[in-house]
């Protein structure tokens, strides 16, 4: 009655994360390289890719680089076209790619909004909807969508963000419901406050060299004192992309150092 390890083994698989070429698409890719996996990664421009491509040789990881923008549906078929051919099918997708935009709601352009919901919720159907023929033709598939915590509270000037990942989260369960049958697991990933390019505006130091108000906010209400770390997603992004996790489907997996589970420190 032991367990056969080699469940969380990702060897010989096909992995796309999108918008992979730094932040936490780039610490997931990296994890599942490690894993066995062969990596297939986008950006949206060639110098995006070609600084990803130089980062992962640098890690000793021969990724394969494509310029594709997730919200354009020709380009991404495109992008899955000729993953399919320099590598094969895809058996794991990580839909990563995102942005956010910091603006009160009633200063928010609706072209602003728009755009929030067209890379972080359109993108990812898009892009599953590219890849899934594929999983159901071999027979198995996962796809982890990166969510936030997001996805569940709001915070005032990310209106859009939070409706793209909270729609997100939905579109998770939906693709679980859809083809489940055809044994794909579709799951999410729910950082909680992560350390890259993207929340760096909140952890800058002040003018007085004191810290950003919110970085303080952040460690108050985390149970583990400190923000997140791309390094931190890369255990449950193996674990979501391996046969071990063949019966999770449709859930979201916070990593987030207990912030969602905890009121935060009383104010001394
Ligand atoms: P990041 O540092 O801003 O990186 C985002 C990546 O996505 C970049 O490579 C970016 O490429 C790419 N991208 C943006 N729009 C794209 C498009 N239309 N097509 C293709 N690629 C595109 O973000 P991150 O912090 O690593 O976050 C990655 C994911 O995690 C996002 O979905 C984000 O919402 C989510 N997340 C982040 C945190 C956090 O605290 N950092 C927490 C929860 C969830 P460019 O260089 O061209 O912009
Ligand atoms: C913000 C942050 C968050 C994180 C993440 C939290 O402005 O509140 O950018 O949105 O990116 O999504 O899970």
């Amino acid at each position: 009655m032991g367990y056969d390890m080699s469940k969380f083994s990702l060897e010989g698989k096909v992995a796309l994360v999108t918008g992979a070429s730094y932040g936490i698409g780039f610490a997931i890719a990296t994890a599942f390289a490690a894993a066995g996996a062969k990596i297939a990664f986008n950006d949206r421009s060639q110098e995006a890719v070609d600084r990803g491509l130089a980062s992962y040789k640098e890690a000793g990881i021969e990724a394969h680089g494509y310029v594709a923008d997730v919200t354009d549906e020709e380009a991404v078929a495109g992008l899955v076209e000729n993953i399919e051919k320099d590598l094969g099918t895809i058996d794991i997708l990580v839909n990563n790619a995102g942005i956010i935009k910091r603006i009160p709601m009633l200063e928010m352009s609706a072209a602003d909004f728009r755009q929030v919901i067209d890379v972080d919720l359109n993108g990812p159907f898009i892009v599953s909807k590219a890849v899934i023929p594929g999983m159901i033709a071999k027979g198995h598939g996962k796809i982890i969508n990166i969510c936030s915590m997001m996805s569940e509270l709001g915070r005032e000037t990310v209106s859009a963000y939070a409706a793209a990942k909270g729609g997100l989260k939905m579109l998770t369960r939906n693709i679980c419901s859809e083809y489940g049958e055809a044994n794909i697991q579709c799951n999410a990933i729910g950082p909680g406050y992560i350390a890259t390019p993207q929340t760096a505006p909140l952890r800058e130091r002040q003018p007085d060299g004191s810290r950003h108000p919110f970085d303080a906010f952040i460690v108050a209400k985390t149970p583990a004192a400190r923000w997140g770390t791309p390094e931190d997603l890369q255990g449950p992004a193996v674990f979501l992309a391996s046969d071990a996790s063949d019966f999770v489907n449709g859930h979201v997996l916070y990593v987030d150092g207990g912030i969602l589970a905890y009121i935060g420190k009383q104010p001394q």
